[in-house]
């Protein structure tokens, strides 16, 4: 049984904090033959014929390769869908060790044991374990080997309700026998008390508690202190709730702990007040009315085969531009939902990023401790987030950074700390307290990364407090650090970031094009926040924005060229963008072309610097095809992002396809990036800013509007030859509709939220036929063949129709 171990974590135990608890002794899991045929009620959804941790698939690391994640935005849980012994792995976001003065990782909270009592001696039948996209819910269902009763058993995180209920029902002639009993990873044993199990305990600066409540349809209950034993019954309904004492806006980010505990247990009280039923509808509509904002649909998608069978069958077909299976479709646009779906189940509420895991971790030594990682990683966490119409998803981010930036101390002291009098700063290794390691502490750029989204928040909703409140303040601030920090190019004048990096490689140098563009975008960004509201408004003077203007206007841009000449000779000749200002490429560490950072392509995606007319376009999309395919699955995600911004759909598609190749490692290694079984994107190990960086990056092949013009359909791969995409957004705050047929675009509808100017570009969309809601003949003003121009009032709705 040295799988079961290794998995619930001889790592769980090397925690530093108070013990007390020991991970029960592993069982083993019955033999479960998987169901024959199924056919999932809704088409996004993931599905097994095994349990997680099953006799016949046997795996070093089951939570990584097999456990489902759900989650109500800060409390989740890993399902694992054991019969013998299910497991209910528990995370809470804020539930983090280490202090403002010591680095910091996030922490397995806990685990919910399912045993069951049953002494089955021949094989489970009919097994299936799922996840359902489209409602949230997972589940899992077997017959027992005398074949007279179906077991179910349903988890859902619910937001509305804030926390996870489990329903278990037998239908037949067996009842349910089950124990209930819960682990605390990092302190004492849980104590048990009239069908309640609770533990408590404290880390280096938040306290935690977590309670859980069994409650018995027919049957026998019983309590002692191993647990809570239930015989007999026809139905289960379990409830787990959880939290800690963080509190983002406190001195000492927490609020009194004697509160937690009132809190925790009013939380129970609540949500075991109501039955299944009413607890699963409120869930469901409060997830649809975000998840259903959006639908993909690209034709001929199946979901026939159960999800591992998927991947495998999806990673033995090779990449055919011209044409996708039928599988091969279903898996993509399972990817693409499965990262919305994260998205809502990870980022709602309190203000505190995704870390590097969302917020599932089952290790109390976490790969870089599962932490906010700023050099890339928490930023395309939340890439999905504004063009796909949740920009609620994003402010858990936004909300955080300017706490940080504007409240608390610790990134106004990283900004003294590296030489300049005011602004704010953080390091590449950050936590929820303010922290930022040792590690690169001359990569200072990440604070104008940061103010990257809190602008694009606003780009796209147009939300003028939201600007003036939360953006704005942040981002002068910001610009403050910069305006201070910069220095003049003895050669030409320009002014440059001091000794940056060019993450992760290559000379520390002044004007490296990874800076220069994110200061181009800061500056570029404020300029105009501070003139859409007014200097008044905006709280700044004149010669403030005076001054920052001349500052941008002799910016170094981070855009020069150069003929590369390395090693790889189907590049050799030509030109590709500089990624140091004074190091060639092939004097940094480029002289490989495989290196998995493209910082330097910044001003391709995610910042807007260079559009498809711009004379570093064809450079910038030479340095990344120098950059190849293979690599991490973050990386692999921003490529498919980037060969969307190069207009290229055939080779972003030639990107997911490397991306959903099955990954075999759980231990860090930069060789072995893909997916697990799970859908999990991997690094390797699990890193859940890849399954983000995809869905974004399928979002950019269908729309984008970073130059203000709606382009519809900019990189549409041949082999998703025809489908149709409902409700993304577009900067402007547009909504947008397609189908499309044999590759070209047919039918679209724009909605102007807010109304404005709105321009869309197609090839030969001036000739559609346009109405509106009413179906009335509008007029559309046509700019050229390929670009018209309406004016719009809020809520107009323009239809159009291109005829074949
Ligand atoms: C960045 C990357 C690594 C890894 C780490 C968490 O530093 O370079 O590949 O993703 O973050």
């Amino acid at each position: 049984m040295i799988f079961l171990l290794s998995f619930i974590g001889i790592k769980a135990q090397s925690s530093s904090f108070p013990k007390g608890d020991t991970l029960p002794q592993a069982v083993e899991e019955y033999i479960c033959e998987g169901i024959a045929n199924y056919s999932p009620k809704h088409l996004s959804t993931l599905w097994y014929r095994q349990p997680a941790i099953s006799k016949i698939k046997q795996v070093e690391n089951p939570w990584m390769e097999y456990a489902l994640p759900i989650g109500n935005g800060e409390f989740g849980a890993m399902i694992f869908g054991g019969v013998r012994r299910d497991l209910v792995q528990f995370n809470e976001k804020t539930l983090w060790g280490g202090s403002v003065r010591s680095r910091s990782e996030y922490k397995n909270f806990g685990h919910l044991y399912i045993d069951n009592l049953d002494h089955y001696t021949a094989p489970i039948k009919d097994y299936l374990r799922y996840l359902d996209v489209e409602t949230a819910m997972a589940g899992m269902q077997y017959q027992n080997p005398e074949g007279n009763t179906i077991f179910t058993r349903e988890y859902i995180a619910s937001n509305p309700d804030k926390g996870i209920v489990i329903h278990l029902k037998a239908e037949g002639s067996a009842g349910l026998n089950h124990k209930f009993f819960l682990y605390n990873a990092n302190g004492h044993t849980p104590k048990y008390k009239d069908s309640i199990a609770s533990f408590e305990g404290k880390l280096d600066i938040v306290s935690y508690n977590a309670q859980m409540k069994v409650v018995a349809k027919d049957g026998e209950m019983m309590t002692d202190a191993t647990g809570i034993t239930v015989k007999n019954a026809s139905e289960i309904t379990v409830y787990l709730v959880g939290g800690t004492n963080y509190a983002p806006l406190s001195e000492s980010y927490t609020y009194d702990e004697a509160l937690l505990k009132a809190k925790m247990t009013k939380r129970l009280n609540d949500i075991s007040a109501k039955d299944w039923d009413s607890l699963l509808s409120a869930h469901v509509a409060d997830y649809k009315s975000i998840y259903d904002r959006v639908k993909l649909e690209l034709k001929e998608a199946v979901n026939e085969v159960d999800t591992e069978q998927l991947v495998k069958d999806y990673n033995n077909v090779a990449y055919n531009p011209s044409f996708a299976t039928a599988k091969e479709l279903m898996l993509e646009l399972l990817y693409f939902n499965y990262g919305r779906y994260m998205l809502i189940a990870s980022s709602r509420g309190l203000a505190v990023p995704n870390n590097l895991q969302g917020i599932w971790n089952n290790n109390n030594s976490p790969a870089w401790g599962s932490d906010i990682h700023t050099n890339i990683n928490v930023q395309m966490n939340y890439w999905p987030a504004e063009a796909l119409n949740m920009s609620e998803m994003h402010l858990p981010l936004l909300k955080f950074i300017s706490n940080q930036a504007t409240k608390q101390p610790q990134w106004k002291a990283y900004a003294k700390l590296t030489g300049q009098s005011k602004g704010w700063t953080i390091f590449t290794e950050s936590d929820i307290f303010g922290n930022g390691s040792t590690f690169a502490r001359n990569y200072v750029i990440a604070n104008a990364w940061y103010c990257a989204h809190l602008y694009q928040h606003y780009r796209y909703t147009l939300d003028k407090t939201y600007l003036k409140d939360t953006a704005l303040p942040a981002m002068i601030s910001c610009s403050d650090y910069w305006l201070e920090r910069l220095k003049r190019d003895p050669n030409d004048g320009k002014w440059l970031a001091p000794n940056e990096w060019s993450p992760e490689q290559g000379p520390n140098e002044d004007g490296v094009a990874h800076a220069q563009q994110l200061i181009w975008d800061l500056f570029n960004n404020t300029i105009k926040g501070i003139e859409t509201l007014g200097i008044a408004e905006a709280g700044v003077t004149q010669a403030y924005l005076n001054g920052l203007k001349e500052k941008f206007a002799n910016l170094d841009t981070g855009l020069a060229t150069e003929v590369y000449n390395g090693s790889y000779a189907p590049m050799r000749g030509k030109r590709i963008l500089r990624e140091w200002k004074y190091s060639d490429y092939t004097k940094g560490e480029g002289q490989g072309r495989g290196h998995r950072h493209m910082s330097h392509l910044m001003a391709l995606y995610p910042l807007t610097q260079v559009s498809p007319d711009s004379p570093y376009f064809e450079p910038i999309v030479n340095s990344l095809d120098l950059r190849g395919d293979k690599s991490t699955g973050w990386s692999m995600a921003w490529k498919i992002n980037l060969w969307a911004r190069a207009l290229n759909g055939n080779r972003a598609r030639k990107l997911i396809k490397t991306a959903l190749k099955h990954s075999t490692s759980y231990g860090i290694d930069q060789s072995k990036g893909g997916i697990y079984y799970n859908l999990l994107d991997s690094h390797a190990p699990f890193q859940i800013d890849g399954n983000f960086g995809a869905t974004a990056g399928i979002a950019e092949m269908l729309l984008q509007s970073q130059f203000e013009t709606i382009n519809l359909l900019p990189a549409l791969p041949q082999s998703w030859s025809e489908g149709s995409v409902r409700g993304l957004k577009a900067i402007g705050n547009f909504l947008v509709d397609m189908a499309w047929r044999n590759s070209e675009l047919k039918t679209f509808k724009i909605k102007a939220i807010k109304g404005g100017f709105c321009k869309l570009y197609y090839k030969g969309i001036a000739k559609a036929k346009f109405t509106d809601k009413s179906g009335a003949e509008i007029k559309a003003t046509k700019l050229d063949d390929n670009t018209i121009s309406f004016g719009t009032k809020a809520q107009d709705v323009i239809v159009g129709e291109i005829s074949d």
